[in-house]
């Protein structure tokens, strides 16, 4: 069996979307999911003009062989671009594997290792009441676990709040949209929402927070302290991790579970994290680092060190990331949750795809591969458009992250 044909399929189904289709001389097709938000248009030219040339004729089995070659082979190694190219080309080979053998992915990667993929819905509103509506919708939904993101009075605009209640993330047409920041607002308020969310809802919900890589680390452990009482699943992202050293600082004051990962592409991104025993969930996903074959790599070394993993699931990613998410998080040893927002129905119909929720699990489904496809007439409905995530200024107008 050969490679054959290969072809990036760029669509806007409620937001944009970059899917690799490569298709065997015998006719079987594996999706992966380039899609970089905000970025997007990169990888799309990095496949077409500088990847996909590499791909014709090569046998789909040699996995490994071809993570490698396009990895060792580009001489630049890592970086988001390179490797969420790198990882769409993998999962549509892990998609053709499990196809050509009849069988669905997971078991590829050595077998269901549970019934089925926990998950975590967001509770988004722009008060606290709001917020504690909204996870109780989840709660009755069946979900098992919740993400709670509230606004912050004093601050007009803050990341998690965002139009509706089901499909958050917000992007821009033209210059992409400012939100506000003060660091002392933020932590005056955010343990408000937790002592109010455990009077509402107990103690029995996991109730997750991500504090988008907005402190430093000194202030991550002041928050990681006064959530304590609060039981948190985990605090996400409290600092930026370009320097790994500084959880030490966060961890060294609290017993709060820190996550961390998902803007990262390599295992060398969170090797430090991981072997220190930094961090409890590691958030890099399918997509952006680097594939199935890579974040297995991740997993590993984690459960070496007691950590768990915790994929980014966003609506930025498509169905495929998803559906290639589920299939690792059902046999991963060492899976800990991954996070569920609901893609539109837009997104649904381009993709569609045997996984489903039922009682707080995701399930991948057992089809053959991964279990989603793409109708490429209906996403050729829905043309890219450029959007760029907010950034964020603190009240002063200085950049901050976002
Ligand atoms: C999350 C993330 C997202 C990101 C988004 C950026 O925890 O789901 O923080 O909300 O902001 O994926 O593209
Ligand atoms: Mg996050």
């Amino acid at each position: 069996m050969r490679i054959a044909d290969a072809e990036v399929i760029v669509c806007s189904p409620g937001r944009n979307f970059v899917t690799l289709r490569l298709t065997t001389d015998d006719g079987i097709s594996g999706l992966g999911d380039a899609t970089l938000n905000g970025r997007e248009l990169a990888v799309a030219s990095y496949l077409n003009d500088h990847v996909l040339p590499l791909l014709d004729g090569r046998d789909p089995f040699l996995i490994e062989d071809i993570w490698h070659f396009l990895y060792k082979g580009a001489y630049w190694r890592r970086g988001p671009v390179t490797m969420a190219a790198i990882g769409a080309v993998d999962v549509a080979l892990w998609d053709i594997k499990g196809k050509a053998l009849d069988t669905p992915v997971y078991n590829l990667l050595g077998g269901q290792a549970r019934e089925g993929v926990l998950v975590y819905g967001h509770a988004n509103g722009l008060d606290i009441d709001a917020t504690l509506q909204a996870a109780a919708r989840y709660v009755d939904m069946g979900y098992r676990a919740v993400r709670l993101q509230t606004g912050i009075p004093g601050l007009p605009a803050v990341y998690g709040v965002g139009r509706g209640d089901l499909f958050y993330e917000p992007t821009s047409q033209d210059m992409p949209d400012e939100e506000s920041w003060s660091t002392e607002a933020y932590l005056h308020h955010v343990p408000k929402l937790f002592a109010q969310a455990r009077d509402a809802l107990g103690y029995n919900v996991p109730l997750l927070h991500d504090a988008h890589h907005r402190l430093t680390p000194i202030e991550a452990a002041r928050l990681g302290q006064r959530l304590e009482p609060y039981d948190l699943f985990w605090l996400e992202d409290a600092v930026p991790a370009e320097l790994q050293e500084g959880f030490r600082i966060i961890r060294s004051h609290t017993t709060t579970p820190l996550a961390v990962g998902e803007v990262f592409n390599s295992i060398h991104d969170c090797q430090q994290l991981i072997t220190e025993q930094l961090i409890d969930f590691i958030r890099a996903t399918v997509a952006h680092a680097g594939g199935l074959t890579h974040l297995v790599r991740i997993a590993h070394l984690a459960e070496l060190h007691h950590v768990r993993t915790g994929c980014h699931g966003p609506v930025d990613l498509s169905p495929v990331n998803l559906a290639a998410s589920l299939h690792f998080g059902l046999a991963v040893h060492n899976f800990g949750i991954q996070e569920y927002m609901r893609h539109t129905e837009d997104t649904d119909r381009v993709f569609p795809h045997a996984y489903a929720f039922d009682d707080g699990y995701l399930h991948p489904g057992d089809r053959p591969g991964l279990g989603v496809d793409v109708d490429t007439e209906l996403a050729a409905a829905f043309p890219y458009r450029r959007a760029y995530l907010p950034v964020n200024r603190k009240l002063d107008g200085t950049v901050h992250s976002w």
